[in-house]
């Protein structure tokens, strides 16, 4: 299996708990190592690029809000299969139906509000990434 990279949010609901080390503990414990991460606070526009696939669905603006509602920690995550396994230990996107053990599940407070963003694919993480690091940020 390739090594591959993934890009993660530690989102505002997590950054306000004080819960960054928690969440990284779980990614360094599953093999995943951080090869860039930065705190940030989220412009209006940087969220609502990020998110621009989701601009027709109604909880868009409220989402927009809550990205930047705090400080974020954005990421790049590397090891073997790292999107997948990244989505496997975040959890379902709703932490009342996210497996045991997973970070939604632990951490989650509301379907919005749950902890934390993983890529979806491989394409995906890698636009995502090159929209918040320069190559220079990624030490692998
Ligand atoms: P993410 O992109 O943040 O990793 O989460 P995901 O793939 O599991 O979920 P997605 O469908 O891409 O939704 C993106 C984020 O929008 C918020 N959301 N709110 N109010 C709602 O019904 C609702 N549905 C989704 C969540 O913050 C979700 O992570
Ligand atoms: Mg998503």
């Amino acid at each position: 299996m390739a090594i591959e990279r993934t890009f993660s949010i530690i989102k505002p609901d997590a950054t306000r708990r004080n819960l960054t080390g928690k969440i990284n503990a779980i990614f360094e414990e599953a093999g995943l190592r951080i090869v860039a991460q930065k705190r940030i606070w989220m412009s209006r526009q940087q969220a609502k690029t990020f998110y621009a696939v989701h601009a027709s669905r109604p909880f868009f603006h409220e989402l927009v809000d809550y990205m930047c509602s705090g400080p974020v920690v954005v990421q790049v995550l590397e090891g073997e299969n790292a999107v997948a396994r990244n989505r496997e230990l975040m959890g379902a996107t709703d932490p009342a139906k996210a497996a045991e053990g997973t970070i939604r599940k632990l951490y989650g407070e509301s379907i919005q509000a749950n902890s934390v963003h993983g890529s979806d694919s491989p394409e995906t993480a890698a636009a995502e990434i090159a929209y918040f690091f320069a190559g220079s940020e990624i030490v692998g």
